[in-house]
């Protein structure tokens, strides 16, 4: 049966009416990073699903063997067959017991993390060192570069980690208080615009998309910066040396044709955890569907926390080489459960962290009481992509002259 070799052979073990435990047994070729973790620590591999559907099959090789519909998410599922029973008690009566084993097809392998998880050191690599952040980035889907030093920072004494806190103390510290301060000038200028002329919106609570502010969640902003803004000019002309012949070699490309976005996601004290997602989409890949695949990357972004990022201010949370498989939408949880993730955590001032676009991840909670998290984001694309996704269209100063004044004045 050609659907079941590109998936998890399972037992499968009913704990309510509708949701089962599987337990992968045993996967085809795809999944021997699974098998070989199955066999160190079989509870690692244990996958809470609803289940949505069954189908009886029969397989030359096999046999008699079911083909399960499985969804993370379908919380409020609950249709029932026309006996009235739902397809979990159907799975179990159909196989006459309390315990199953199926085939559970999914659109294509998911990527999983070496046995006993990630290790962090994995993705961290020293600036400048282009080769290796690069090879990282196309094997991983990201890659952390500890203690980075600003274009005018050449003085080694004053670019050291201070041990007592951990954050760098050179003058690139100076640049993230200027940009933290000029950021919260802007952010006041847009609170009380959407506050004065937009009543409708509860800020903090309302969902909206402007062109160059949008809330994401509960607690979650983004702000995109004007390239006129003095901001946009500072972070780019002094953070983005860094960086640059990384990013035009992942890209393969040159300065000059690449576009960037700058902005600064902030999540509040109290935001919440992110659903998981990408930034974009697979816009074409040489694999075939159900393989990894080596597609060329056309977008990258670089986060910059503007404060050290810890448990309780929140991270993001990554699903390493989830970039070079095309099929996970609605499988994302999936990395959660089989402990398949990295947290971009324990990030210092100085730190930054670069993503391919198609890498799966999720902000995570801002658990702080009163600690506010921005996270300044570059985004490189090649000329030929416009991001279209992730802003609105409509500026918020569209009704309000005076204000486009106010802020003409800020950026210059
Ligand atoms: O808040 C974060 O850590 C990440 C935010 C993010 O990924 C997004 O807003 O798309």
């Amino acid at each position: 049966m050609t659907t079941a070799r590109a998936g998890f052979l399972v037992m499968a073990i009913p704990i309510s009416r509708e949701d089962v435990i599987l337990l992968s047994a045993s996967i085809d070729s795809f999944h021997s990073d699974l098998e070989q973790k199955v066999r160190s620590n079989p509870t690692l591999c244990q996958l809470r699903v609803r289940i949505q559907e069954v189908t009886r099959l029969v397989d030359d090789d096999m046999g008699e063997c079911f083909v399960v519909g499985m969804c993370f998410d379908a919380v409020d599922y609950e249709a029932e067959d026309s006996d009235g029973r739902t397809p979990a008690e159907v799975l179990v009566q159909e196989l006459g017991g309390s315990t199953a084993e199926a085939w559970v097809t999914s659109a294509g392998p998911i990527p999983l993390a070496p046995p006993y998880g990630w290790k962090r050191d994995t993705f961290v690599r020293k600036p400048n060192d282009t080769k290796s952040i690069c090879d990282c980035l196309r094997e991983y889907g990201l890659v952390i570069v500890q203690h980075a030093k600003t274009e005018n920072s050449n003085n080694q004494q004053h670019n050291e980690r201070d041990n007592t806190n951990g954050t760098v103390t050179d003058d690139n510290s100076l640049i993230y208080q200027e940009a933290k301060i000029q950021l919260k000038q802007h952010v006041d200028l847009l609170e009380q615009t959407v506050c004065e002329h937009y009543p409708h919106i509860e800020l903090g609570k309302s969902a909206f998309g402007f062109e160059e502010y949008t809330h994401r969640g509960l607690g979650r902003f983004e702000v995109l910066f004007d390239p006129v803004s003095s901001l946009y000019q500072l972070l780019r002309e002094r953070l983005e040396p860094q960086w640059i012949d990384s990013v035009c070699q992942y890209l393969q490309s040159d300065r000059a044709s690449l576009r960037l976005n700058i902005s600064c996601v902030y999540s509040r004290p109290g935001a919440t955890d992110q659903d998981w997602h990408t930034d974009g989409g697979h816009y074409s890949h040489g694999g075939k569907v159900g393989e990894p695949s080596e597609h060329q990357p056309y977008a990258v972004c670089i986060f910059v926390p503007l404060i050290p990022l810890t448990a309780e201010t929140g991270f993001t949370r990554f699903w390493p080489k989830s970039h070079l498989y095309p099929n996970l939408l609605g499988l994302a949880r999936a990395a959660d459960t089989l402990q398949a993730t990295i947290d971009g955590v324990n990030m210092q001032c100085g730190d930054f962290l670069m993503y391919g676009y198609t890498t799966w991840h999720k902000g995570v909670r801002n658990s702080s009481s009163d600690v506010e998290r921005p996270i300044v984001q570059f985004l490189y694309s090649c000329e030929w992509y416009k991001e279209r996704k992730n802003y609105g269209t409509k500026s918020v100063f569209d009704t309000v002259p005076s204000v486009e004044m106010k802020l003409t004045t800020i950026a210059s």
